[in-house]
């Protein structure tokens, strides 16, 4: 995508943690380095939905690891897994994503109220193999609406395993009826492949930053969805100072 680029696919990414539900709310605190904090200029908390297995996880570690889990990792133990990365959405212009993948807790439709509430947006996923996972997607969009309101959540609806063409049981225009119906964007991704991975996320971001800058979703105390960062103040030598002097034309 134009304009759009990773921070190297690794380097912001913290270490995958599995916390009980009571931790999770605790995570940001305290815990970005200084060097973290000076280079992004907000935070979006995203959430990543759908039923078990369409790939969720697999997404996450392609885009945050640029790797494809194997078998063991793709083990969906119940609890709440995070992940981290900055996207660069114009030169110089961070943007450090906070992932939150509900990890088994979808099985049981256990997810709970605050994972919805803190958060900005997020993708909906369905498998293209798998027609029962894009027939849950109005459940999944009513569910996260209903569970963050008053707050706007933003998604973009995801085909998952677009490598698997040969098994396809969702046309592409059926998912792109849904989507222009509920005012998202569609992508078909493949995490084994890693067809559109990251420009599923960096659309999202996108589409969020555009509207915080319009003033349409704004950052809010007690509310994780969208953080501001902190903008180091550029500081010139006393030299760059007597050069910038020079150029002024007044
Ligand atoms: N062919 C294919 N398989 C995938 C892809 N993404 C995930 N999978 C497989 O789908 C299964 C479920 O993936 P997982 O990420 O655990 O799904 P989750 O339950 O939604 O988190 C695993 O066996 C993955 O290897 C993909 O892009 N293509
Ligand atoms: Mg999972």
């Amino acid at each position: 995508m134009p304009g759009i680029g990773a921070v190297g696919a690794r380097c912001r990414h913290r270490p995958r943690r599995r916390l009980p539900k009571a931790e999770a709310g605790a995570l940001h605190a305290g815990e970005e380095s200084a060097m973290e904090a000076a280079i992004w200029i907000y935070q979006f908390r995203l959430i990543v939905l759908g039923d078990s297995t369409v790939g969720k996880s697999c997404l996450l570690h392609r885009f945050t690891e640029g790797r494809f889990p194997g078998p063991r990792n793709s083990d969906p133990t119940v609890g709440v897994d995070f992940f981290s990365r900055l996207v660069e959405i114009e030169p110089g212009k961070r943007i450090k994503l906070q992932l939150w993948d509900t990890a088994g807790q979808e099985r049981f439709r256990s997810i709970t109220r605050s994972y919805y509430r803190n958060s900005v947006g997020g993708l909906l996923v369905f498998d293209i193999t798998n027609r029962s996972s894009f027939d849950h997607m109005s459940d999944w969009l009513d569910e996260a609406k209903m569970h963050a309101d008053p707050f706007q959540l933003v998604f973009v609806l995801v085909g998952h395993k677009c490598d698997l063409e040969t098994q396809r049981q969702v046309p592409r225009e059926e998912a792109e009826e849904l989507a222009s119906a509920c005012g998202m964007k569609y992508i078909e991704t493949s995490a084994k492949d890693a067809t559109n991975v990251e420009e599923s996320f960096t659309v999202l971001t996108t589409d969020i930053y555009e509207l915080v800058k319009k003033g349409e979703i704004t950052m809010q105390d007690g509310w994780e969805g969208v953080k501001s960062g902190f903008i180091p103040n550029v500081v010139h030598s006393s030299e760059e100072a007597a050069s910038l002097g020079d150029q002024c034309t007044c």
